[in-house]
């Protein structure tokens, strides 16, 4: 599918050509670019002033052998990552990623989201994405340990707390963030908030483990009243039962929901009478097993094998919380025939472009990950603020922040939709919004 405007268009020829065999980063790319084709148009000096070829092209790539030691004495070695893609609002900010999928395509695609995500925040962080093709299942907590450590002992040299800040992703949680940081501040002999998601006791924030998801329905309960809608008395479906999946199962149960199902990369389980909520969390945060384990111990819950199956339960609310191209056009289908009225992204870019197409055409309401996420790194920014004051706010106090966060980046991307002529499409909203304060800054600085 062509972009409507030559040169954008052939930016993006050049983009697949510099960038071979990297399908994701062309795909968030693509989508970036087809929704700012009327900013160019309006605004010429975006081109002529080299902003958008700047915006495509990471600042920094930095790739590193990450070798350790296994429990039986066997080494094996797995490739890190960190790009630093635009510093152009604040230092680098985004997340890291150990799955075995992980590959320089898969951090570009994340770093090039983050920098209109953290943008739309609204607080003063740039985009960059980290990781390691590093696969945490299976692994005991010292060989955890030892990964983290030898990762952190070649990505210290490049991070810093006004430089770049790292935080969990995809196999990240606190258990890493906890030896990254036990590793960093070694090196570096320096207490600085150079991480985030840390634990409570060594400069976390309140609430940033919850944010993500809550931040979600925050972002989704605005999109819904909008429309006249709302989460009371909807039935919910979630993919994923990792972090973010996990909390917005909470605020959606909270706000009057009824989640029915949620899944891992094994398969999926349906619970009629609802998410039994803390017996998921004891499962797949404290005993980490697989989603299988809950059906056997849930009475009238059903397990199936094969994740892809959750979108086949009707449901009025659809959050895809798992990872990137989950929900197909087959998928988006069956949630149309079904009923659903809302898909949320909680997870990264996890709708196909054809899914968003056909999801967006039946009129069914389309919340895009950059805004509808951005509620973990916004609490991250606002852990990076504590940790600079070394200050805590309470739990209710960050909550507070978070959910005016939301609704402010709500308003901003509606706003710029109907601005742009897009109303009502929170696609062109996000990008564009996310978009123009990068692009302004890039402008001020020239030729950098
Ligand atoms: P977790 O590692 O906590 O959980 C990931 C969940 O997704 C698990 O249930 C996992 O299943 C499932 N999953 C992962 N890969 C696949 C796959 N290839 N196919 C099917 N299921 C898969 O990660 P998070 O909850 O932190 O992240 C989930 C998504 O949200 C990601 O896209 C991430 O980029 C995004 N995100 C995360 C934020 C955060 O603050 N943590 C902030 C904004 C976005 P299994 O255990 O079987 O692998
Ligand atoms: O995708 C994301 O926004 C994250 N994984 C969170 C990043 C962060 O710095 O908190």
């Amino acid at each position: 599918m062509s972009i409507q405007n030559a040169y954008l268009n052939s930016l993006m020829d050049r983009v697949m050509a510099r960038n071979p065999a990297e399908p994701e980063f062309h795909q968030a790319v693509r989508e970036v670019l087809a929704s700012l084709v009327p900013v160019v148009e309006d605004r010429p000096e975006f081109i002529q002033e080299g902003v958008m070829d700047c915006l495509v092209e990471p600042e920094r790539i930095i790739k590193f052998r990450v070798p350790w030691e296994d429990e039986q004495g066997v080494v094996h070695v797995n490739r890190g990552f960190r790009v630093q893609f635009n510093s152009a609002i604040g230092p680098y900010k985004g997340g890291l990623r150990f799955h075995p999928s992980v590959y320089e395509g898969i951090i570009k695609f994340l770093g090039f989201e983050q920098i209109f995500k953290n943008s739309l925040t609204g607080l003063p962080i740039g985009g960059g994405k980290g990781g390691a093709d590093f696969d945490p299942k299976g692994k005991t907590d010292l060989e955890v340990m030892r990964f983290c450590q030898s990762f952190m002992t070649e990505l210290f040299k490049y991070i810093g707390p006004d430089t770049d800040v790292p935080a969990g992703d995809i196999g990240v949680g606190s258990r890493e963030i906890g030896y990254l940081f036990g590793q960093y501040k070694r090196l570096r002999n320096e207490f600085t908030g150079v991480l985030t998601g840390k634990g409570l006791s060594y400069g976390g924030s309140l609430a940033r483990t919850e944010a993500t998801g809550y931040g979600l329905c925050y972002f989704t309960d605005c999109m819904l009243r909008d429309a006249g809608r709302s989460f009371d008395g909807a039935t919910v479906v979630i993919s994923g039962s990792g972090n973010v999946a996990l909390y917005a199962c909470e605020k959606a149960a909270q706000s009057g929901a009824k989640v029915v199902a949620m899944s891992d990369s094994s398969g999926y389980v349906y619970d009629k009478d609802g998410i039994d909520l803390p017996l998921m969390k004891r499962l797949k945060e404290v005993e980490r097993k697989r989603i299988a384990a809950y059906a056997e111990e849930r009475p009238g819950a059903e397990y199936h094998a094969g994740c892809a199956g959750v979108w086949q339960i009707p449901c009025g609310i659809a959050l895809p919380c798992a990872t990137q191209n989950e929900l197909d056009l087959t998928s988006a289908k069956a949630l149309i025939a079904n009923g659903c009225f809302a898909v949320a992204e909680g997870a990264n870019m996890p709708c196909t472009p054809d899914a968003v197409d056909a999801l967006q055409g039946a009129g069914v309401l389309f919340a895009p990950a950059k805004a509808a996420n951005a509620g973990g790194v916004a609490t991250s920014a606002l852990e990076m603020s504590q940790n600079s004051m070394r200050f805590y706010w309470t739990f209710e106090e960050v909550d507070e922040h978070l959910k005016k966060i939301m609704k402010d980046l709500y308003h901003n991307a509606s706003a710029a939709a109907v601005r742009y002529g897009a109303a009502g499409d929170l696609v062109a909203g996000a990008n564009i919004a996310g978009f123009l304060k990068v692009g302004e800054s890039m402008l001020a600085y020239g030729i950098v």
